[in-house]
């Protein structure tokens, strides 16, 4: 059961952040509509939310799952593959550490977003991607170690239609994996039981389970069906304004 989150609005220059998607610019008015629907869709989970202040300083700071991995036993804050976004952990630190006893950091020469970590049980899929390199994958891998937590790593260096592992894959519960059908077939998620998602539904992996509710981007009725079927129960959130900047719906809060 998560009990908190932090969550982060976008900031007057959020369309000036990181973005492949060639979507268009974001209406900033629409994507602080949709934040405050998801802050809403996080209470009605029961959650606590911890709000940050908007922070111009850094345009893709409203995507603060990429700051930190948040377990039950520790926090470890991230150090983002993006120059431009090294310096959102400095702003997230202090609010990290009065949650949290156990508090590590990603060392040079690493680098790792919080949307490579995948979160399945006691077990984590680490994503080697254009942000996660492969030492700040190892020195997760230790931390996670330590707490008696396994984990993997996924390389999706040559899946260009996603950022990060997430965007791809997301573990639910009972052994459900939601994921892509480009990464469906890897051998290291050929234990779990596969929900595949096809291609044009895709950016809908990135979904999240929040204590009863499974949280989905709204406008995949594939997905949602099947997800249904399976027994769970939905909230589906409008998220175009952070699909035009690349953000899925995990990223926009830090769950624990
Ligand atoms: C970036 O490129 O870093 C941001 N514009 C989007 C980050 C989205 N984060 C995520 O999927 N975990």
């Amino acid at each position: 059961m998560y009990r908190r989150a932090i969550v982060r609005p976008p900031a007057a220059n959020f369309a000036a952040g990181l973005t492949a998607s060639q979507l268009g610019a974001p209406d900033l008015e629409l994507a602080r509509r949709q934040h405050d629907f998801y802050c809403r869709a996080l209470e009605g989970c029961g959650l606590e939310l911890i709000r940050l202040a908007a922070d111009p300083d850094y345009p893709d700071s409203t995507f603060v799952e990429d700051t930190a991995v948040l377990t039950r036993h520790s926090a470890i804050l991230a150090r983002p593959g993006a120059p431009s976004r090294r310096g959102e952990v400095a702003g997230i630190r202090g609010t990290v550490r009065e949650f949290y006893d156990i508090v590590h950091e990603i060392d040079v020469p690493g680098t790792l977003d919080g949307g490579d970590v995948c979160e399945a049980g006691s077990h984590f899929f680490i994503g080697i991607s254009h942000r996660t390199n492969e030492d700040g994958a190892q020195q997760l891998a230790q931390l996670l170690a330590a707490d008696r937590f396994t984990s993997s790593t996924v390389d999706i260096r040559q899946n260009n239609s996603i950022l990060h592992l997430k965007s791809g894959i997301a573990y639910l519960d009972r052994n459900n994996l939601v994921v892509m059908e480009e990464l469906a077939g890897r051998e290291e998620f050929s234990g779990y039981n596969r929900i595949v998602v096809s291609p044009d539904e895709s950016y809908a992996c990135n979904c999240v389970l929040v204590n009863d509710r499974v949280l989905i981007p709204a406008g995949f009725p594939r997905l949602e069906s099947e997800l249904v079927r399976r027994g769970y129960r939905l909230l589906s959130l409008d998220m175009s304004e952070f699909r035009k900047m690349d953000g899925g719906l995990s990223c926009l809060s830090l769950r624990f």
